[in-house]
């Protein structure tokens, strides 16, 4: 295996050198681009070795001040001896982004070229200090042939452009604000152009531009709007306005992530630019303009102010997305979206906590850093951002982000000199607030309640317990947002072990609903009474408490199942529903998330150990339990909501769709045929291969023939692919079609990374040694992308006897010589 060492955040230290200017130049040729790096170095210290770090790439030659020199090459590293205390660089370079299928640093997508440098991309442009606290003024010619790439683009303004010899034109581009080389972009291609314009705060004219595919333009409208609401957003509630002449994006196809914060020139998975109502569902659009806002606010938080290191990730992360959190709630919240925001965590990142790669928002140890664009350091990060928020307030976050920005604009810092910056600004002091930045796991909140004589209380207590990484655990201060149904709420802030809240005197003993809003990424445990938490279900205020009391009655009730007893919370479940279903409808996209059956992942996190087989079937007696008892009333709220034209009727709508899918048959066909939007047509297709009917077959040809040349929609289907039951024995085919591409990481995930993350059929033994030809020949192709849908394999120590076997085989069996750094670390620490 291509085992990358291990690097530690206690081993930081200061670059040798830095790096003022770097100027570049890339002749572009399909297969050999030719590279031409010019660095401005200066000693940083005593050091006289320059150490750079090149991967997968062809060396032509060295020159240092004029003259030049042989390197040699240490542990994969350039080495070179720069005597005086400053020196000019010049180092040639060629590479091949045609053969690059890894999708980092230069590369192809479509007939385009474009980059992709974090974390540690561009090393496979140039040799260079690939880390990023070395800050430099960028400038970028860019030469290519004009024909096939009448469009060039790096970051920052355009300052040349022209024509060359041989049917060949440059540009040059300059970037005044100095980055790190993680932030560099180049693109070159041929693109419809949408082009709008947005005056700051302070009156300047910012040009915006969204490069898409031919013939697509009209689908980056809404991503525009998007974006303008954000730049304004972002002048409204942080007082942070955009500081080049042009914001560019760029929409492609080939890309391993969502998108990438470049310096004035974003790049886009297309799927998170693209959109129009034929073609994208509610969902779709919500997640273009999180994901728009999410790297425009990066301009601030990521690129004004960078990470000292890759262990700081959630300095620029975690913020990003609590920032764009806030947006999505400003733009088009709904009840649902704190809700997701919730669940995201408690499937995926409780999950990642649980596994061999559990690790804090700010990891310790690291060898392929590619890895660590986690749940972890993203949404767990971004709830650590929310609880110092609520801690602060509104005011006080606001003041420790302005002093933030007054301390560090320009410089690399750390997640402490956040926090630092958010004490100083409150003077509050927040060190042991630092501990959510230091410890692994997920804390358990128990609570008790105390009721006597007329007194109600609660007393508290967290324990975190141990993770793969990290033995030893302390209590975290932990904001407990709570309401008593009928009397109010409050907000109690535990810090200890364990500590007891005295909440007054009462008539009644008040009913508890407990983490409002999801105060704190914890595991509850509370003994509520099944009466108790069905009340919660039907009458809390909070959303998330209402939904959260629900998944807690089914948890009761599957535990039972999967002992083979009944459980009361089965008749106290339908009949809340019963409740909700006939009671005037308040609230649509809150009811659209009552009405689903918790997913078998969802249902995965209930237990240590997970009974798949047993969890499958209980959620299908779920599903028959609410269709043979509810029927008439979901059916009477689907015929209300199933015209209305709105997002939350559309979403309650596929709810109960999915619920009713068998018995309505018909009706699932008649409203993919008849819909009017892809929200519908999916949402119907989708409780087809839930329910999976005998139509299924034919509405999912239907699908393919109708959206064939659109591979952002195919990806739906090819997900459904992965879904549907019988999914394994069909596989050969759906690889066959058109849809399919073994080299677009879309496509894939769509597929495999879907059949792996959500279809039982992945774990059988025909699943397994399906997987063990598909990963290796994924692992060689891309890397990154094979190493993020391995995941829910790496639990394996989680499942039964059989399978425990089954897939130690296949994690063993991957393990060879071929196996790339970033698949070879996660199998490293599953198999430990
Ligand atoms: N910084 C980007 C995410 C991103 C990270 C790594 C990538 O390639 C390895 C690409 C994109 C963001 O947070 O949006
Ligand atoms: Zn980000």
């Amino acid at each position: 295996m291509a085992n990358k060492p291990v690097k530690r955040l206690a081993d930081y230290k200061a670059p040798a050198f830095l790096i003022s200017a770097l100027d570049l130049t890339f002749e572009l040729h399909d297969t050999q681009t030719r590279v031409t790096a010019v660095s401005t170095l200066t000693k940083n210290g005593t050091d006289p070795l320059l150490r750079l770090d090149g991967e997968q790439l062809e060396l032509v030659s060295v020159e240092l001040d004029g003259k030049a020199v042989t390197p040699r090459f240490e542990e994969g590293q350039l080495v070179i001896e720069v005597a005086k205390d400053s020196a000019t660089l010049k180092i040639v370079t060629q590479i091949d982004p045609t053969a690059n299928t890894a999708l980092e640093g230069l590369y192809r997508s479509g007939g385009a070229f474009c980059t992709q440098c974090e974390a540690e991309g561009f090393r496979r442009i140039t040799y260079f200090l690939d880390r990023p606290d070395v800050l430099a003024v960028y400038t970028t010619k860019v030469i290519a042939d004009k024909a096939q790439y009448p469009q060039l683009l790096s970051n920052g303004n355009l300052v040349e452009s022209g024509e060359l010899e041989g049917g060949r034109h440059f540009a040059t581009w300059h970037d005044p604000h100095p980055k790190p080389c993680y932030l560099f972009a180049l693109v070159a291609g041929d693109f419809d152009l949408l082009e709008d314009s947005f005056t700051t705060a302070s009156g300047r004219d910012v040009l915006l531009q969204i490069f898409v595919d031919k013939g697509r333009r009209v689908q980056a409208r809404h991503a525009m709007e998007a974006l303008k609401f954000s730049m304004k957003w972002d002048e409204d509630t942080y007082g942070l306005e955009y500081d080049l002449d042009r914001f560019m994006i760029v929409a492609v196809d080939f890309f391993n992530m969502g998108a990438m914060e470049n310096k004035g020139l974003n790049i886009f998975n297309a799927k998170y630019v693209l959109a129009d109502d034929d073609t994208a569902t509610d969902q779709d659009f919500d997640n273009i303009a999180a994901i728009i806002a999410h790297e425009y606010f990066h301009n601030w938080t990521g690129n004004r102010v960078t990470c000292r290191d890759w262990f700081q990730l959630s300095l620029k992360e975690g913020l990003t997305v609590f920032r764009d959190q806030q947006f999505s709630s400003d733009w088009a919240g709904s009840s649902a979206t704190r809700i997701k925001e919730a669940q995201v965590i408690r499937t995926l990142q409780f999950a990642e906590d649980a596994g061999p790669m559990s690790h804090p928002i700010r990891p310790l140890e690291v060898a392929e850093m590619n890895n660590f664009y986690t749940v972890t350091v993203y949404n767990k990060g971004a709830e650590v951002i929310r609880m110092l928020n609520g801690l602060l307030g509104k005011a006080g976050f606001r003041a420790g982000m302005d002093l933030y920005f007054k301390r560090h604009d320009g410089q690399a810092v750390t997640c402490d000199d956040f926090v630092d910056a958010m004490a100083d600004a409150n003077d509050v002091d927040l060190s042991r607030f630092k501990g959510w930045y230091r410890q692994s796991g997920t804390p358990v909140l128990t609570v008790r309640e105390i009721w006597e004589n007329g007194h109600y209380g609660l007393k508290l207590s967290q324990l975190t317990p141990p993770t793969s990484d990290q033995a030893e655990k302390g209590p975290l201060p932990l904001p407990f947002a709570i309401e008593l149904l009928g009397h109010g709420k409050d907000v109690l802030q535990l810090q200890d072990a364990e500590q007891t809240f005295a909440l007054g005197q009462f008539d009644e003993k008040p009913i508890l609903a407990p983490l409002c809003g999801f105060s704190a990424p914890v595991k509850l445990v509370f003994e509520q009474s099944d009466d108790e938490l069905a009340a919660l279900m039907e009458k809390a205020s909070d959303g998330f408490v209402r939904v959260d009391a629900a998944e807690r009655l089914l948890q009761r009730l599957v535990a039972a199942w999967l002992q083979g007893q009944e459980h009361p919370a089965l008749e106290l479940w339908l009949r809340s529903l019963h409740g909700i279903a006939t009671r005037p409808l308040t609230d649509a996209f809150l009811d659209a998330e009552l009405f689903k059956v918790p997913s078998v992942n969802a249902m995965q996190g209930w237990f240590e150990q997970i009974d798949l087989d047993g969890l499958v079937a209980a959620r299908q007696r779920l599903r028959s339990q609410v269709r043979e008892r509810l029927f008439a009333v979901l059916h009477d709220r689907y015929q209300m909501v199933k015209d209305v034209k709105e997002k939350g009727a559309r979403a309650l709508t596929n709810s109960l769709l999915t619920l009713l899918a068998e018995p309505l048959e018909q009706g699932v066909f008649d409203r993919y045929q008849q819909a009017r939007n892809m929200t519908e047509r999916q949402g119907a297709l989708a409780a087809a291969v839930a329910g999976d009917l005998a139509n299924s077959d034919a509405l999912l040809a239907d699908f393919a023939e109708r959206f064939e040349d659109n591979p952002q929609v195919m990806d739906k289907w090819l997900m459904l692919q992965g879904q549907r039951s019988g999914a394994l024995k069909r596989m050969g085919k759906v690889m066959e079609h058109s849809a399919f591409n073994w080299n677009n990481p879309n496509r894939t995930r769509a597929l495999i990374g879907t059949f792996i993350a959500t279809n039982p059929e992945c774990h059988t033994e025909a699943g397994y040694q399906w997987l063990s030809e598909v990963l290796p020949k994924l692992d060689a192709i891309n890397p990154q992308a094979t190493a993020r849908m391995v995941g829910p394999l790496l639990q394996w120590r989680r499942f039964d006897q059989k399978r425990r076997q089954g897939l130690e085989a296949l994690l063993k069996g991957l393990q060879t010589p071929h196996t790339s750094a970033d698949l070879g670390e996660l199998l490293g620490k599953a198999l430990k």
